[in-house]
Order: C-alpha cells, then sequence, then structure tokens
C-alpha cells in the first residue's frame, strides 16, 4: 500500500478546522485534525508545502518510521504549528491502519480498559447566581463533571464568559479583542463562587476550575489552598508552564489538585512535570501532541507517576480529535476524565462520527479506524474565516496570559 494523495480540508462550520485527508493507492484513506486556533493558515502550509511532498509513495503503515521523520528530520523540530501538522498526519496513518486491519482504534492499542468515558462539561456566568444555574443544567443533562468559570464583579470580559445568552466573548473574531484582567479581584472572588456552588449542588458533583494561565506560583498557592474547603476534581492551567519548576511552590502549599497541559506539544514539555509529579493530569490532546503516536508516549510514562490522562477537547478541537481522544481514552490504563463541550450541528454534519455521549459519558463507537469522516461537500459550504483568539491586559495595559 502506498500514499497516493494528501488533501488538507480547511472549513469554518462554526469555528475553522484543518483537517488531513491521506488517500492510499488501495482506496483506503484516513483523517487526521491539524487546527491550531488562530493560526490555521500556518499549519496549512507547513502540511501542503513541506509534509505532503515527502509522504507520496511512502507505505502508510510505517506510522513510526513516518512520524520520525517528520519530527526529527525536520531539524527544526517541536511547537505547535510542527506538531500539529504531524498530529494530523499521525491520526489519519492510525485510521488507515485500523481500517486495514478492520478493526476499532482502540482495539488496535490493546483494547478497552473501561466500558465508558466519564466527561466534563463546561458551565459559566457573568454572575454567581448565573453560574450556579448553568451547573444546575448541566447536571440535570447527566454532567457528573463540570468545570465553572465565572465573571469577576467589574470587568466586562473574562475568559470563558458569554456576554450574552447566546455566544462566547471568547469566540474567536476577525482580530483579537482585547479583555481586561485583575489577578487580585479574581482571587478575591473565586473562592466565593465555589463556596456558593458547594453550597447549592452538594458534594457529588465534580467542581473543576481554569485559571487559564493567569497566576504567578504563590497566587495559584493562594487560590489552591482557599479552594480546598470546597474539594476541587482540579485546578487547571493554575500558572504558565514555560517554568515547570514553578509548579513545586504550588505544590508546597496546597492540595487542590492540579492540572496542565494542553497546550503542550511534546513529551518534553510535561517530563518535569510528570516526574516531580507537580501535577495530577496531564491535558495533552491528539492534535497538539504528535497524534496517537504522541499522546500513547506521553500517557505511559505519566503511568508511572500516578499522573492521569485528560484530554482537551473544547470546541477548537475538531471532532476528529474528539474522536481519536476517546478511543486512546477507551484504552488507556491511567485514564482520568475526557473535555467534552459540545459542537454546533454544522460541525456534527462535516464530520460524521461514530462516538457517542450519553449522560455525562462518552465512548467511541464500533466503526473501524478512529470513526470520524469528512464530508467534503458539506465542508464547502463553510468556507475558511480568519479568526483570533482574544488577548488579554492587566487593567495598567501591560499584556498579559490569555
Ligand atoms: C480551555 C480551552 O477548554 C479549555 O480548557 O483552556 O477552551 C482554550 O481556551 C481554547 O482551546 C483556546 O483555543
Ligand atoms: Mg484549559
Amino acid at each position: 500500500m502506498k500514499i497516493k494523495e494528501i488533501r488538507v480540508i480547511v472549513a469554518s462550520p462554526g469555528r475553522n478546522f484543518v483537517t488531513v485527508k491521506i488517500i492510499t493507492d488501495e482506496g483506503l484513506y484516513g483523517i487526521g485534525d491539524a487546527t491550531v486556533n488562530g493560526r490555521e493558515k500556518a499549519v496549512v502550509a507547513y502540511l501542503e508545502d513541506h509534509v505532503a511532498p515527502c509522504l507520496i509513495g511512502r507505505d502508510p503503515m510505517q506510522i513510526e518510521d513516518i512520524w520520525q521523520y517528520l519530527y526529527r528530520g525536520a531539524y527544526w523540530r517541536r511547537g505547535p504549528i510542527t506538531m500539529a501538522a504531524i498530529s494530523g498526519v499521525d491520526m489519519a496513518l492510525w485510521d488507515i491502519k485500523a481500517k486495514a486491519a478492520n478493526m476499532p482504534l482502540y482495539q488496535l492499542l490493546g483494547g478497552a480498559s473501561r466500558g465508558r468515558i466519564m466527561c466534563y462539561a463546561h458551565a459559566q456566568g457573568r454572575t454567581i447566581a448565573e453560574v450556579v444555574e448553568a451547573v444546575q443544567e448541566k447536571r440535570e443533562q447527566g454532567f457528573a463533571a463540570i468545570r465553572a468559570q465565572a465573571g469577576v464583579p467589574g470587568f466586562e470580559s473574562i475568559y470563558g464568559i458569554r456576554k450574552d445568552k447566546k455566544k462566547l466573548t471568547t469566540l474567536a473574531k476577525a482580530l483579537p479583542v482585547e479583555e481586561v484582567w485583575s489577578t487580585s479581584e479574581y482571587l478575591r472572588h473565586i473562592p466565593k463562587v465555589f463556596e456558593k456552588l458547594r453550597d447549592v449542588v452538594g458534594w457529588n458533583t465534580h467542581l473543576l476550575h481554569d485559571a487559564h494561565h493567569r497566576l504567578t506560583p504563590i497566587e495559584a498557592a493562594r487560590l489552591g489552598k482557599e479552594l480546598e474547603p470546597f474539594r476541587l476534581f482540579w485546578l487547571e492551567d493554575a500558572v504558565p508552564a514555560e517554568l515547570p519548576e514553578g509548579y513545586r511552590l504550588v505544590r508546597q502549599h496546597t492540595t487542590t489538585p492540579i492540572a496542565l497541559g494542553e497546550i503542550f506539544n511534546t513529551i518534553w514539555d510535561a517530563r518535569q512535570l510528570i516526574e516531580e509529579q507537580l501535577i495530577d493530569y496531564i491535558r495533552t490532546t491528539s492534535v497538539h501532541a504528535g497524534g496517537v503516536t504522541g499522546l500513547r508516549r506521553i500517557f505511559d510514562f505519566a503511568s508511572i507517576y500516578h499522573v492521569r490522562t485528560a484530554c482537551h477537547g473544547p470546541t477548537d478541537v475538531s471532532p476528529v480529535t474528539m474522536g481519536t481522544n476517546l478511543h486512546i481514552d477507551l484504552w488507556v490504563p491511567n485514564f482520568g476524565i475526557q473535555e467534552y463541550s459540545g459542537y454546533r450541528e454544522a460541525t456534527h454534519e462535516m464530520f460524521p462520527h461514530a462516538w457517542s455521549w450519553k449522560g455525562g459519558y462518552l465512548h467511541p463507537g464500533e466503526a473501524i479506524g478512529h470513526g470520524v469522516d469528512i464530508d467534503e461537500a458539506v465542508a464547502e459550504k463553510y468556507p475558511y474565516k480568519r479568526a483570533y483568539l482574544p488577548v488579554n491586559r492587566l487593567e495598567d495595559g501591560t499584556l498579559w496570559h490569555w
């Protein structure tokens, strides 16, 4: 079997997605997600101009050799654009291999370690009352785990908070919108949010929170400590992770579980955090961390240090990544939780998939391959539109972490 053609399909069914389609000379094809939110075209060029010409004629069964060829062979290795391109190719090749073996991807990885996959939903509100209402709504839908994000009094739009009932302020825009942030106001407010939530929802719902890279280690230590009475499932992305040892300070002060890694793109980004047990959940996901090949390596390494998996799964990873993640989630022994914030109808229409959600749990389905396809006729209906994530500034104008 040989790789005959590689197509890169860019479409925007509600938001931009980049999908790699690898077609073999025996008619089998596989697809992979290569979406980097806000930088999509960089990955398209990397794939079309630099990767595709090198893969035509190669044996698609040689997944590891192709992965190493694209990683070591590029010389300029690592980084979000390179690794999203490698991830997309890798997902497509695993899709082909599982189809050729006539089995669902999870069987190729080692079979199912569980019957279903616990996931968590997003709930947010501008006020504490709105957050409580949003969490209740998700509980009624059957979610046993819910991430709660709250507006901070006096601030127009904070990460993950809807400006109005219809759309998220953080949805990509034609140019980056600018948000304003105050850590001190946020630190003062968040413990009140979770005190109220525990009051109302009680203790049998897992509550999670995403600080979205905005704190220093000692600020994260304070927040973790003040949230201890409310027993969070985790505090996520508390501190930017370029300085992994920064998390030693957080760990010294709090038992609130720590989640990190959605923006990591190789095992090297996670190594020290896992080895020193500075984190409890590793958030790497198929589209950013090297596909199935990359993720399997990271998760096996994490299993040695009591670190569990928690694949990133917001609306800006496509249903292809969601499907691939779910096959890994079903197999991986040190599974933790899967993020699932759902998709618009148009996205489901463009990516027919075997995976399903029911009452707070997901399953990849029994279709061969990863079980996700792309309807290119539907993709035609939704052309790419340049869009950005917001940027964030402190009140004095300092450019801050979004
Ligand atoms: C967030 C993401 O879901 C999460 O945990 O951190 O939604 C993140 O904001 C987006 O993926 C950025 O594109
Ligand atoms: Mg996050």
